[in-house]
């Protein structure tokens, strides 16, 4: 895409999100963004659909639990060395933590796309694996697209966890539409409940959530307040993902309520996966991975990098 074009879609995205929930509602906005989107890129979702074979042995197990609950905890996934990768990555950016104290201070991406080194690479490398893409592919049921890698940071708010916030609070992702959408945390340091691990609702407890509030329509908030979901579904429905590090779990937060980062002591860091379709529900072009595609990757992987 030239760069003209990107300006225009970057203008537009700011005026079609921007208030999203008041104006259009968030439901309807992701329509038109997805509408735009496979105007200009339904090709290389053809494509990916095309491509899409099926019947990975190895993802049957993952994917009928995410297609039933929204999410699938893997426990022979092995994690080890990409966690060991996160850790040298989180020790060697204590400059980036520092910097993002200063904009989103509870939760800080030290992994910043465009100062790629041979630990990112390794960190991209991961998703892409059999044990990873397929089950993804399989889920979404075409060749997705690799749309985020993040190894997230997550501190105590500077004035203590007294009050939620933003993804401290629960919601369902906007990415993506349920089902072409999936993400993968995997838990860098051991993590307790006071780390503020990862936690979230299964699919069919969030559609009752969903149903009850109008979640998505005009004028509904995108963060639900825990007295919502408590008075909806009671109080121990949660699922956290505390646990030894290397643990982790594969979800489709389209579909899936999910908070996190509230950090009442020490800090938790997670790394974090998200394949989507080539047409996504935001008009803004998502992170590019093309750049680690190399000779001898499959045609998959080569997809799933967005490598033309
Ligand atoms: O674990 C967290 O801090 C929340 C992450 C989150 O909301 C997301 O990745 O969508």
């Amino acid at each position: 895409m030239n760069m003209l074009s990107e300006k225009i879609r970057n203008r537009a995205s700011k005026l079609l999100h921007r208030n999203e929930n008041e104006w259009l509602g968030g439901t309807r906005t992701q329509k038109i963004a997805k509408f735009i989107n496979r105007l200009t890129d339904g090709a290389d979702q053809r494509r990916r659909e095309k491509a899409f074979v099926g019947g990975s042995p190895k993802a049957e197990a993952a994917v009928h639990a995410l297609n039933e609950t929204g999410y699938h905890i893997d426990p022979n996934l092995d994690t080890s060395e990409v966690v060991k990768v996160a850790k040298a990555l989180v020790a060697s950016r204590q400059d980036l933590i520092d910097e993002g104290r200063e904009t989103k201070p509870f939760l800080i991406n030290v992994y910043k796309p465009g100062q790629d080194n041979f630990q990112h690479r390794l960190l991209v490398d991961f998703a892409l694996q059999s044990n990873v893409l397929d089950v993804a592919s399989e889920y979404c049921k075409f060749v997705p697209l690799l749309t985020a890698v993040k190894v997230l940071v997550s501190l105590p708010p500077p004035g203590g966890m007294a009050q939620a916030r933003s993804s401290q609070l629960f919601h369902l992702d906007n990415a993506d539409l349920p089902f072409q959408h999936c993400k993968l945390f995997i838990n860098v340091d051991d993590v307790s409940p006071k780390n503020g691990p990862f936690t979230f609702l299964s699919a069919p407890d969030s559609d009752k959530i969903s149903a009850a509030i109008n979640y998505g329509q005009r004028g509904i908030d995108y963060r639900v307040k825990d007295e919502v979901v408590e008075q909806l579904i009671g109080t121990d429905r949660s699922i956290a993902i505390s646990g030894p590090a290397g643990r982790s779990v594969f979800i489709d937060t389209s579909r899936c309520f999910h908070l996190g980062s509230r950090v009442e002591e020490q800090r938790r860091v997670v790394i974090m996966y998200q394949f989507t379709s080539a047409c996504q529900a935001r008009l803004h072009k998502p992170v590019s991975f093309a750049r680690f595609w190399r000779d001898g990757m499959s045609s998959a992987q080569k997809m799933a990098l967005g490598k033309q």
